[in-house]
């Protein structure tokens, strides 16, 4: 690497918690195994480009708190290819086995389509380069559909065909690029895919064009070959005031209606699915009991407020609920856990995207190593499954197979008398999960 963006940060190792150097992982061991696989393989993680190397901080409110050494020229291509170095510097250094972006975060957009379409050739070739002097990959590439103003009304859902065109033309690039980069996956986040407001809106034909879109583009993506998964992220508003992917339920729904079940499944992000009024692990397990939990976007969101704050996870409970779900369902590849998190615009030191970085793998870390415990060394499971022992055999079984009618039922509960009251032991699952927090 000729320059050097972060001169004096040296790669960060697992040096175990007996360490007091702020800079190294205390429970990011990347090739201990746990159970079947490495943490490594296990965690997947992903630093997100947009976050950590795009925005320096600015808010409604004022300009950015930081200040990227990699920003400094006056032409944006050669802007976006000194990010690209600062970039592929930070994912070595940090050790992390993949990266994800949107088409506008690596490139400029250009005058016109072809010369968008140019701009992101050009950088995808160099990033294509640092793939693979430096082993890192990508695990998904998104199109920014959201930011250019002509896409205020929406991309997909826009009620102006020339706009949705143009959402056409960039998913195309970006489906592209990924393919061109070996990305595992494709995102849609649909943060203009909603409406400001239902008066004039014809919410059904919006959504059908949605469905339509989304066909179109799988079909182009497995025309080029992408054989990965396409993930639909759901967040319920922000910057819409509704927006159509609500929550991993909406989700499941939607994919099933518009005939996008084989191909299409879901990005969960903690931050989203507290905005839908959900935790973390209940938008997860939506996804994975339909068989849709496609990957994550690990962030933390804030409780007393109401909008997608994207803090870095430090919240131990919440990983390890959402590592005991992962784990539940057998992984989370082809998906990974990626950092849609930024640090606080308080936190105006080029070392803090380190430190953020840090205390988010080693949080998802020790949330791994306590969800497994939990799960092979505690009766967790067993204590959670006999709580519908009564389905197990006998009538119930009968009900769950379907060979029942509502007047056995009834004939059942008169014959039986009032059940005996059974507890539901809230306290002793959460003591549970406290004892293993070692
Ligand atoms: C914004 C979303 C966005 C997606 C990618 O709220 O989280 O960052 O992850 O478009
Ligand atoms: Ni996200
Ligand atoms: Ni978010």
């Amino acid at each position: 690497m000729s320059t050097t963006f972060f001169p004096n940060i040296n790669p960060i190792q697992y040096e175990g918690t007996d360490t007091d150097n702020i800079f190294a992982f205390r429970y990011y061991d990347e090739n201990r195994q746990i159970g079947d696989k490495t943490m490594k393989e296990h965690l997947r993680f992903a630093i997100a480009y947009w976050h950590s190397f795009c925005n320096e901080n600015a808010d409604p409110f004022g300009a950015g708190t930081r200040d990227f050494p990699w920003h400094k020229h006056s032409n944006p291509m050669d802007n976006a290819k000194s990010r690209l170095e600062a970039a592929f510097e930070f994912f070595t250094k940090i050790n992390a086995p993949y990266y994800c972006f949107h088409d506008r975060d690596i490139a400029p957009e250009g005058s016109s389509v072809s010369e968008s379409e140019k701009n992101l050739q050009e950088i995808v070739s160099l990033a294509k380069e640092h793939q693979q002097s430096t082993g890192v990959k990508l695990l998904w590439g998104t199109a920014n559909l959201f930011s250019h103003p002509r896409y205020m009304n929406g991309a997909s859902t826009n009620p102006d065909f020339a706009v949705l065109c143009h959402g056409g033309a960039q998913v195309k690039a970006a489906l592209d690029a990924t393919v061109e980069l070996g990305g595992e996956n494709y995102v849609f986040w649909g943060g203009r895919e909603g409406y400001a407001a239902l008066i004039n809106t014809n919410m059904k034909r919006e959504l059908d064009h949605l469905g339509q879109f989304l066909r179109m583009a799988r079909d182009y993506g497995r025309k080029i070959g992408f054989k990965g998964n396409y993930l639909i992220e759901p967040k319920p508003a922000e910057p819409s005031k509704h927006q159509y992917d609500f929550d991993s339920a909406t989700v499941v729904g939607f994919l099933h209606q518009q005939g996008l079940a084989d191909d299409f499944k879901i990005n969960v992000e903690q931050n989203h699915a507290i905005l839908a009024g959900h935790t973390f692990a209940h938008d997860l397990q939506t996804a994975s009991d339909a068989g849709m939990l496609g990957s994550v976007d690990a962030n933390l969101g804030d409780n007393q407020n109401g909008w997608d704050t994207d803090y870095f996870p430090t919240d131990l409970y919440d990983c390890i609920h959402a590592m005991m779900v992962i784990l539940q369902q057998g992984g989370i590849a082809p998906g990974g856990l990626n950092f849609d998190a930024k640090v606080r615009r308080t936190s105006s030191d080029l070392e803090d995207l380190f430190i953020a970085h840090i205390v988010g793998m080693d949080t998802f870390a020790r949330g791994l190593l306590i969800a497994h415990d939990i799960l092979e060394n505690s009766n967790f499971l067993t204590m959670k499954q006999e709580r519908y022992a009564s389905y197990d055999s006998g009538k119930g079984s009968e009900f769950e197979q379907g060979s029942l009618g509502l007047e056995d039922l009834r004939d059942l509960a008169a014959e039986a008398g009032e059940p005996q009251r059974r507890s539901g032991k809230i306290e002793l699952f959460e003591m549970l999960i406290n004892n293993y927090i070692k």
